[in-house]
């Protein structure tokens, strides 16, 4: 790889901001449309119209071919730090110009393979969505994921669930784009390394391998938690998650148990590449640990056909489209009492 930007080498730890898009990197069919596809952030015209046009004139002539496997501008481990104080409008200035409305992104110069949802459960952590904001989408970008954020934030201050809000993501992002693939990520972890792609494989993937908060180890074999990714059909086929895990915690054995039921299998990147700093937080108000939970997990070969996307009923609050991301406001139905 060239040198990045400000002279960094491959495998030195490199300020985020510095690996945002590499003019001159070596991908390739950047050399003939340099002209045409080099991103006109160096151009007074509001870049949505440029690039857009752009981009859709290209897709549209078919002149782009698919986008490598091995995306060619990804740089490894990154310096990740959560002391500097991120404001949703400085990161709008930082990374806004490169997307489009409702944190959407096509890579100008080839066709992704998969159309990536970036599902993100929500409520009262606006510091962690800036700093989530301000790494991913850089990262997101190298990585040439055709993809689009949306934050799924439950409405009201009723108990929390995280999965249903997920479930929730699901079916409001398909009704955008036709998504094949779905990430599920909390919005405290960022990666590492930008090698652990965010896309979908043949076996749901674990991504959050190695997490800072467990020593970069995994607490426990069965962990599904963080942020993993599952395929449409592969959602489909295990009912999504559970409704029901009101509270914190069990949420995402179910869902693994479901997978290991349905799928018989799920896949990991190799710990260097899984690694994640989780920004440190206490427990929220109304996420409290919900003692019923464990129980649940262990039902789940009993629930998991009746309780899921198959049953999923919530109501649609509030739809917003910001420059970073789509903000959708559910109101998930808490049960009384
Ligand atoms: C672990 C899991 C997490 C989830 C949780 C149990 C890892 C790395 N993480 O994280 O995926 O399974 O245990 O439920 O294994 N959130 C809000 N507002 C709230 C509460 C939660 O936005 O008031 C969202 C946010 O995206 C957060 C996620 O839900 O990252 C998970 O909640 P957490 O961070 O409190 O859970 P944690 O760190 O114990
Ligand atoms: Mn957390």
């Amino acid at each position: 790889l060239p040198a990045a930007d400000g002279g960094f080498k491959r495998g030195q730890r490199v300020p985020a901001v510095f690996l945002f898009y590499n003019k001159n990197s070596s991908s390739g069919c950047q050399t003939e449309g340099n002209k045409k596809s080099q991103l006109p952030g160096n151009t007074t015209e509001p870049l949505q119209t440029t690039r857009t046009a752009e981009v859709h004139q290209n897709s549209t002539a078919g002149t782009l071919g698919p986008c490598p496997d091995t995306p060619p501008d990804l740089v490894g481990p990154l310096h990740v730090e959560f002391d500097t104080k991120r404001t949703l409008d400085r990161v709008r200035e930082q990374v806004g110009s490169f997307l489009q409305l409702g944190g959407r992104f096509k890579p100008p110069n080839c066709v992704s393979k998969q159309k990536v949802a970036i599902i993100i459960p929500f409520r009262n952590r606006y510091e962690h969505l800036s700093h989530w904001l301000y790494y991913l989408h850089p990262i997101l970008m190298r990585q040439q994921v055709d993809y689009g954020v949306y934050v799924i934030n439950q409405d009201g201050e009723g108990l929390f669930n995280k999965a249903k809000l997920m479930n929730a993501g699901h079916v409001e992002a398909l009704k955008e784009y036709d998504y094949d693939c779905f990430v599920f990520a909390d919005v405290d972890m960022i990666p590492l390394d930008d090698q652990n792609l965010y896309r979908c494989f043949d076996s749901p993937r674990h991504l959050a391998v190695a997490v800072d908060k467990f020593n970069f180890h995994l607490p426990y074999n069965n962990l599904f938690g963080g942020v993993i990714s599952l395929s449409k059909d592969q959602f489909l086929k295990v009912n999504g998650f559970s409704n029901t895990f009101w509270g914190w915690g069990g949420e995402d054995d179910d869902l693994y148990n479901r997978v290991m039921i349905r799928l018989k299998s799920i896949s990991r990147p190799d710990s260097m590449i899984g690694r994640y700093k989780m920004i440190k937080h206490n427990r929220d108000l109304h996420n409290e640990v919900n003692p019923q939970n464990p129980y649940k997990v262990r039902e789940t070969i009993h629930t998991f056909k009746t309780d899921g996307l198959n049953s999923l009923k919530y109501t649609v609050k509030e739809v917003k489209k910001d420059r970073l991301f789509t903000f959708i406001s559910v109101d998930v139905h808490v049960p009384p009492g």
